[in-house]
């Protein structure tokens, strides 16, 4: 049974093996969670990022991820991925769900056994945070009997909106 928790807090402080990072597709670095972890990462991280090749769609294009060391932080990898940036069309929520799908299955591939989320588009993409919320629960509760080596996942929320939102739609077991 996989442990599924909670978090209020901030995503560079845990000691998890992969934390996932809300990036852009140019990987480069930027405000909100991106910009704290590349903060605590250090140059390492951002190098490491240059080295994807880039393309037309970027290094990372919406809905896909890439895995990288961690630099500086406690975790053993970042796992980049880019969520859509909210458009209110159908396609934003199959974009949003490949990232959790494709971090869960970067991970194993990587033999990693725990995974931190971050509540990825609900912050400068605009994603609405309930909408946002029920496909990340979904996603990972419809992926996670496919992906056995991961033990422990947290849903890691930096503001109460999104804590209360994922505390009512994951109650903690009675
Ligand atoms: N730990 C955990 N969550 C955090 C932290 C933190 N230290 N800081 C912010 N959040 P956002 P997006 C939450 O804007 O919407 C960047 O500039 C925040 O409260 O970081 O996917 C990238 O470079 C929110 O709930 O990511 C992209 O250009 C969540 O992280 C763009 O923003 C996501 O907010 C990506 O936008």
């Amino acid at each position: 049974m996989t442990h599924t928790e909670v978090i209020l807090g901030d995503i560079t402080k845990l000691k998890v093996d992969a934390i996932v990072n809300a990036a852009n597709s140019g990987l480069a670095g930027g405000g909100g969670v991106d910009g704290a972890i590349h903060r605590a990462a250090g140059k390492e991280l951002y190098d490491e990022c240059m080295r994807f090749p880039d393309s037309p769609m970027g290094r990372c294009p919406a809905g896909e991820c890439v895995i990288t060391g961690a630099g500086r932080l406690h975790c053993k990898n970042v796992i980049h991925t880019v969520g859509p940036i909210y458009s209110g069309k159908p396609s934003d929520a199959l974009l949003l769900s490949n990232c959790y799908r494709n971090c869960l299955i970067t991970a194993t591939k990587s033999g990693l056994k725990s995974i931190a989320f971050s509540c990825i588009s609900t912050g400068v993409y605009g994603y609405p945070k309930l909408e946002a919320a029920r496909i990340a629960v979904d996603t990972v509760q419809e992926v996670i009997p496919r992906v056995p080596i991961i033990n422990s996942v947290f849903f890691v929320c930096f503001d109460d909106e999104n804590y209360t939102i994922y505390k009512k739609l994951l109650p903690p077991p009675v």
